[in-house]
Parts: C-alpha cells; sequence; structure tokens
C-alpha cells in the first residue's frame, strides 16, 4: 500500500473486507500535514483498529468511551492551551474526534453540543453507517425509514424502522459554527477538500460523513463505492457544505434516479419489495424529494 496513505493509520486492521471506514480515516488524517491526536468513541472503528496488543494508530490516540469522544476532544484542547499559555507547547495539534452515528446522533450528542457551544477547536468527524454495527446492527437515530434491524425487525406486523433518521446537520448547525459539510465515502476528493477547510477553520467544525456498511446493510464487499454513489445520484444523501451559514450543494443531478435504485442494492431493504409494501417505497421516495426541496431552498 501507498506508504503516505498508511503514514497515520496503518493497513492492519481488522475491519470487514469492503468497509469504507479506513479510507474516511486516512482521507481526513491525510488533510493536513499537521501533527493530529485524535479521539474516538467505542464503535467499530475503535474495535477493528485496537486489538490489544496492537493498534493502527500511528499518531497519539484516546480511546473515549461510547458518549465522550467530544468531550476528550475539548479536553485536549484545553490542555494545549494551557501549555501553550505557559509556554510549555512547543507546537500545537490539531484534534480529530471520530465517531459512529450511535456516539454521535444518540449517546455522544450531548457531549458533543458541549463542545460546539464551548467553541472548542476541534474537528468532529461522524462516520454514519446508519446503525449500531459493531454491536450486531441495531437501530439509531440515524437509521433510514424502513431499514430492517436487529430492534427493528421486519415480520409479518412491521416493515422495520417506522421513525424518519435525524437530521443531525441541521441539530449541529443550530450551535452556529463556521463549517460543516455533508461527505460521502464513495467521494474521496470531495471528503478530502472538506477536511481541509475544517481543519483549517478556527473552533468547532464537523463532517457527517456516510459509510455504506457491506455487513449489515448487507451488500457484496465489492459494492461500497457503488452503493454510496446511488445515494447521492438519488438525492438520499446530497453533498453539501454550510460555511457561515451559507448552504452550498456540491452535486446537482440533473435528473436523480429513483430511490429503488439505491434500496434494491441492500438486504435491509429487501422486504420492501414486496407488493406489501409498496405504499412504504413511495413514502421514501416522498421524504426524499421533500427534504431535497428543502435544501435547494435554503441555498
Ligand atoms: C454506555 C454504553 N452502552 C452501550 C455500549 C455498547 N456499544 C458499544 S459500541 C455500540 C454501538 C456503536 O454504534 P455506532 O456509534 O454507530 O458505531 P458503529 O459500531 O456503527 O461503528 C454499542 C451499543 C457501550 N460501549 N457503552
Ligand atoms: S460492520 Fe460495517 S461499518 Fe463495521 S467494520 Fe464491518 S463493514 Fe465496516
Ligand atoms: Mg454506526
Amino acid at each position: 500500500m501507498n506508504k503516505d496513505l498508511t503514514k497515520k493509520f496503518s493497513s492492519g486492521h481488522a475491519t470487514c473486507a469492503g468497509c469504507g471506514i479506513p479510507a474516511i480515516v486516512r482521507t481526513v488524517l491525510g488533510a493536513t500535514d499537521e501533527p493530529v491526536i485524535v479521539s474516538n468513541a467505542t464503535g467499530c472503528l475503535e474495535v477493528t483498529t485496537t486489538i490489544y496488543p496492537a493498534t493502527s494508530w500511528k499518531v497519539p490516540y484516546i480511546h473515549s468511551v461510547f458518549g465522550n469522544a467530544a468531550a476528550t476532544a475539548a479536553g485536549i484542547d484545553a490542555a494545549q492551551k494551557a501549555l501553550e499559555k505557559s509556554g510549555k507547547l512547543k507546537k500545537k495539534a490539531k484534534i480529530v474526534a471520530f465517531g459512529g452515528d450511535g456516539g454521535t446522533y444518540d449517546i455522544g450528542l450531548q457531549a458533543l453540543s458541549g463542545a460546539l457551544e464551548r467553541g472548542h477547536d476541534f474537528l468532529y468527524v461522524c462516520y454514519d453507517n446508519e446503525g449500531y454495527m459493531n454491536t450486531g446492527g441495531q437501530r439509531s437515530g440515524a437509521t433510514p425509514y424502513g431499514a430492517n434491524t436487529e430492534t427493528a425487525p421486519v415480520g409479518s406486523q412491521s416493515f422495520g424502522k417506522t421513525q424518519q433518521r435525524k437530521d443531525l446537520m441541521e441539530i449541529v448547525k443550530a450551535h452556529g459554527i463556521k463549517y460543516l459539510a455533508q461527505a460521502n465515502v464513495a467521494y474521496l476528493p470531495d471528503l478530502k477538500r472538506k477536511a481541509q477547510k475544517a481543519l483549517n477553520t478556527p473552533g468547532p467544525s464537523f463532517l457527517l460523513v456516510l459509510q455504506p456498511c457491506t455487513q449489515i446493510w448487507k451488500f457484496p464487499t465489492s459494492e461500497y463505492v457503488a452503493v454510496g454513489k446511488l445515494a447521492t445520484e438519488t438525492n438520499f444523501w446530497p453533498l453539501y457544505e454550510i460555511e457561515d451559514g451559507k448552504y452550498i450543494i456540491n452535486n446537482i443531478a440533473k435528473e436523480p434516479k429513483p430511490i429503488e435504485e439505491f434500496l434494491k442494492t441492500q438486504g435491509r431493504f429487501k422486504h420492501l419489495f414486496k407488493d406489501a409494501n409498496k405504499d412504504v417505497i413511495a413514502k421514501i421516495q416522498n421524504d426524499v424529494n421533500v427534504s431535497w426541496e428543502k435544501l435547494q431552498k435554503k441555498v
């Protein structure tokens, strides 16, 4: 493997074959030449990269617990500022917190909100695989409507998750931070550009990155880029930035593909293609259209 890619995060990790998480980490960390300190919530990224006695991390790394990656990052920022004040800091490091969707939308939301509100100088990256995946695929606040999950299972009386996903971008934006963006592992140059902007923004910044999960979304290991692209090409996962409160859409599909194109690639939506669930697909398509129109109006 290219040595530059493994300079901060080595190739010896245990993510599933066909998992995009390592590409997200390498792209974000590769977006700066400055020293970096990482805070990482419990989740797939952490459990697959810190198997005792080995580690995949070649930068200073703190495993926080499930809910406090942002609080740990805030503590690192406070420590750096104190050392700087007393003249003991030779070079300030960039601070990057990584959390899954469960560790960000749900259990870590309070810690994230506090760190954003206090204005700590750090980048928070949520890799969003739309569920609690390292523990077997339970639903999270990010799981989409209609998905089959371990805790919202499909059955004779159920078509899967019955709630909408949370709009985390709007929740984070409400903190008034200078830069946040939605990205997708299937578009790495776009992710790199956004990571560079975020890391060069003083104060808090935030990236929400879609991470298709071969294991729990159920698609072949060779397909994560194709599945990720369909998420954006159908407008299920638009790429956009919010800079000083201004919205910029990065993908404008002239003809968005129907949502079925994305749904049919994954076993977690297989049941939706039964006649009885036609209205569920129609609702998902309608929700995608409404969200896309709302986003365009914000630009
Ligand atoms: C307080 C607490 N509750 C539950 C767990 C068990 N647990 C560890 S990681 C995890 C799910 C993580 O989901 P997510 O943040 O989306 O990361 P992913 O595994 O999908 O990468 C759970 C339920 C825990 N470690 N701590
Ligand atoms: S369960 Fe999904 S997100 Fe986790 S390591 Fe495997 S493919 Fe990646
Ligand atoms: Mg997850």
